[in-house]
């Protein structure tokens, strides 16, 4: 039989392995395996099983290749029993999936021989399929409520997955999640420089889904005994000491170099907002 995992994230890398379950009395074998639909093999040759390693070098490999791989022991080795692997094939699933889909994993020739030159039977073929799932793609527009001169150290993880620090003039940037999201529902989290991060679960209807994130401008500083980021009288009170200078850390709200008035009125407009769910 073929042994693979049961399921596999599309891209991703796997092993199959060919094995014996119970089997008596092997001295020598030959098979060939095939692959179809949503995976590609990317070796040309089996990586030799525990039949092969266990005899030590007491076996003879006369060919080995994806379709036909030829092994014999030799003397003084005896027959293999019990449980025991012939080899195994490395695969990549297909990347790039809109949808689920499959890999069909077939053992075409499987010859198995004693140590008298007789045939084992019944040698089993048979296909193995694998679900291969579909890996969401989130284009995430990360954008700022108010009028600034770039977004800075723009951050996103939606699950495990991380995007950025990234920083682009303008009031937004977008960050590519391209197949790397493995449910439907991913919790989103969301900062930049100077605004109010944002974090919770989000819906992704479809394989591929845009969503734009506004933020708010006007959070320079965590703000003492406060449980969570907001908007407050310590963030005016950060700007002011750092009033007319380019600021040391998130003072200049605008980015353009500054730390003055226009700073300011993200705090003002703002006053009051705390951190919470992404929009
Ligand atoms: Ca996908
Ligand atoms: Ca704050
Ligand atoms: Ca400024």
């Amino acid at each position: 039989m073929i042994a693979a995992p049961a399921a596999v994230n599309e891209g991703a890398s796997f092993t199959a392995t060919v094995q014996c379950d119970g089997v008596d009395n092997v001295y020598g074998f030959q098979l060939g395996t095939s692959s179809s639909g949503a995976a590609s093999t990317i070796a040309t040759s089996y990586t030799p099983g525990s039949f092969v390693t266990s005899a030590g070098s007491d076996y003879l490999e006369t060919n080995n290749t994806l379709n036909a791989y030829v092994v014999s022991r030799r003397a003084p080795a005896v027959a293999a029993s019990g449980d025991f692997t012939l080899g195994s094939v490395n695969f990549t699933a297909s990347g790039g999936l809109s949808a689920d889909g499959s890999a069909v994993l077939s053992l075409n020739t499987l010859l198995l021989g004693d140590m008298s030159g007789a045939p084992i039977t019944p040698a089993i073929l048979g296909n193995t399929r694998i679900p291969v799932l579909d890996l969401r793609t989130l284009n995430l527009t990360v954008s700022s409520d108010g009028s600034v001169q770039q977004v800075r150290n723009v951050t996103a993880s939606a699950n495990t997955e991380t995007r950025g620090p990234q920083t682009g003039a303008g009031t937004s940037l977008t960050l590519n999640f391209a197949d790397a999201i493995n449910t439907s529902t991913p919790t989103l989290t969301v900062d930049m420089t100077s605004h109010l991060m944002c974090s919770g679960s989000i819906t992704l209807p479809s394989s591929v889904s845009s969503r734009t994130v506004q933020l708010k401008a006007g959070d320079v500083v965590l703000n003492g005994a406060d449980v969570s980021a907001r908007i407050n009288l310590y963030d005016a009170v950060t700007i002011g000491l750092a009033y007319g200078t380019a600021g040391t850390g998130e003072e200049d709200v605008n980015g353009d170099g500054t730390v003055n008035i226009f700073d300011l009125i993200h705090v003002g407009r703002n006053y009051g907002s705390v951190t919470g769910a992404c929009p």
